[in-house]
């Protein structure tokens, strides 16, 4: 543990960790049971196109979604395109800023622009009232909500909206597979929902997304899609594209959802121990998971720094950086500044520039340690209990940096 700044590795002191520590390590699930499976996949040469994995890893996604159909494809960004493709959606969607930008691209490369949407300033989801508001101005086909950090939207007000507009409600739920809300698993509201696999998700396929929905006509036209409209041996029945996921994918899909529950507790224990050892911490916000009813998978850890202290967001992760922390700014700077949508004129959104100065996200999952979020924890404890000395450190270390680069020219 460092107990000074000059321990700092931003002031010279040694890094806190030899090896980096991610945001977005994978979880692995039984290594040999998944070993078997690819034999089984090799002997089978059975290796793509609705194989016996995927079907069982789709059954099992429904199963813990609680959605009659289950459609896997190979990426959640795929799987957005595909939904709108299958729900005839034109013209623009409404969509939140803040978020991952393959939630908006997805959009935008099949010629659907974003009107963006601001969020909820206490859990960073779309905001129903600004929704409401931007449609009184802004014609779109569709309302597209993002679950994010796992959080559900408020879908009851999301369908209420989508249902007044007559346009379909599709929910990018990336972040939250095995998640409840109320009571119900997240997998059922809207049109379809759309979950990622990707190696960075808590359950992952190495790569990889699922659409849920309860709609056995759109399932039906999902399952074209994915694999260029065919409906038998050169029968083309729809215009579809490419976006089949692997059988060994589809087992590494379902080896990791038979883990998810070893991976929930431990996410949920490096939680608690970031909120144990920072909660009262001055300046500083957990975005929390504490809603009873709820249940989260708690694969984000999301730090919010107030105003007022000496140093900012961006300085505080470059110190993380230099200990090996490598803290993600997710999502700055927000989609409608990022290219190729920041030229073009967007509605205010505040909540949303507000929390791309403020965010961080810290590592976790079940390649981190209790004594390593321990240890990240008081590095950013030692940080903001002595800003203004640090800031006066980092100041000094800039300027002496600068007077080298002068004396060396
Ligand atoms: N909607 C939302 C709300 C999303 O967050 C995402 C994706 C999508 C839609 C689209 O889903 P997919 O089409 O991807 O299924 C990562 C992920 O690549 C991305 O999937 C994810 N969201 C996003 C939040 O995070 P990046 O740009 O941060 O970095 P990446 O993938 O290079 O990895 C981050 C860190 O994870 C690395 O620094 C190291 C570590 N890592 C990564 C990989 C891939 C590992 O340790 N091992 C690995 O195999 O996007």
């Amino acid at each position: 543990m460092k107990r000074s700044l000059d321990e700092l590795a931003v002031l010279g002191g040694t890094p806190a960790f030899g090896e980096p520590l991610h945001v977005g390590r994978p979880n692995l699930g039984d290594r040999d049971l998944l070993l078997n499976r690819i034999g089984d996949i090799l002997d089978s040469r059975w290796l793509t196109n609705s194989g016996r994995f995927l079907r069982e890893f789709e059954d099992r996604v429904a199963s813990v979604t609680g959605a009659r159909r289950a459609v896997a494809v190979a990426n959640a960004t795929l799987g957005l395109q595909l939904t709108a493709k299958a729900l005839g959606v034109t013209g623009r969607v409404a969509v939140p800023s803040f978020t991952f930008i393959g939630s908006v691209t997805a959009f935008s490369w099949i010629g659907i622009e974003p009107v963006f949407i601001d969020i909820e300033a206490s859990n960073h989801v779309i905001s129903p009232t600004d929704l409401s508001a931007a449609l009184e101005q802004h014609e779109v086909g569709a309302i597209v909500g993002v679950h994010l950090w796992g959080h559900e939207c408020d879908t009851d007000a999301l369908e209420r909206i989508a249902a007044d507009h007559g346009v379909p409600l599709i929910l990018d739920a990336a972040h939250a597979f095995g998640t409840t809300h109320r009571g119900r698993p997240t997998g059922t509201s809207g049109r379809a929902e759309v979950f990622s696999f990707h190696a960075t998700k808590f359950v992952n396929s190495f790569e990889g997304g699922v659409i849920t929905t309860d709609d056995d006509a759109l399932a039906d036209e999902l399952e074209l899609l994915r694999n260029f409209g065919f409906a038998g041996y050169d029968l083309v029945e729809s215009g579809g594209i490419n976006a089949k996921m692997s059988e060994v994918s589809a087992a590494m899909g379902l080896t990791s959802i038979e883990a998810m529950d070893r991976f929930i507790a431990h996410n949920r224990h490096i939680y608690e121990v970031y909120r144990g050892a920072l909660g009262d911490l001055p300046g500083v916000r957990l975005v929390g998971h504490d809603a009873v009813d709820d249940q989260c998978n708690f694969q984000y850890i999301v730090l919010e720094l107030a105003d007022g202290s000496a140093i900012d967001r961006d300085e505080l992760a470059r110190v993380l950086w230099a200990e090996n922390v490598f803290v993600r700014k997710y999502f700055a700077p927000g989609c409608h500044r990022a290219a190729p949508f920041a030229d073009l004129d967007h509605r205010a959104l505040p909540h949303t520039d507000d929390a791309t100065r403020r965010v961080l996200c810290l590592p976790t999952g079940t390649a981190l340690s209790e004594q390593e979020a321990l240890a990240i924890s008081s590095i950013i404890r030692l940080c903001l209990e002595n800003a203004n000395a640090l800031r006066g450190g980092l100041d000094r270390a800039a300027a002496s940096r600068s007077s080298g680069s002068l004396d060396r020219r």
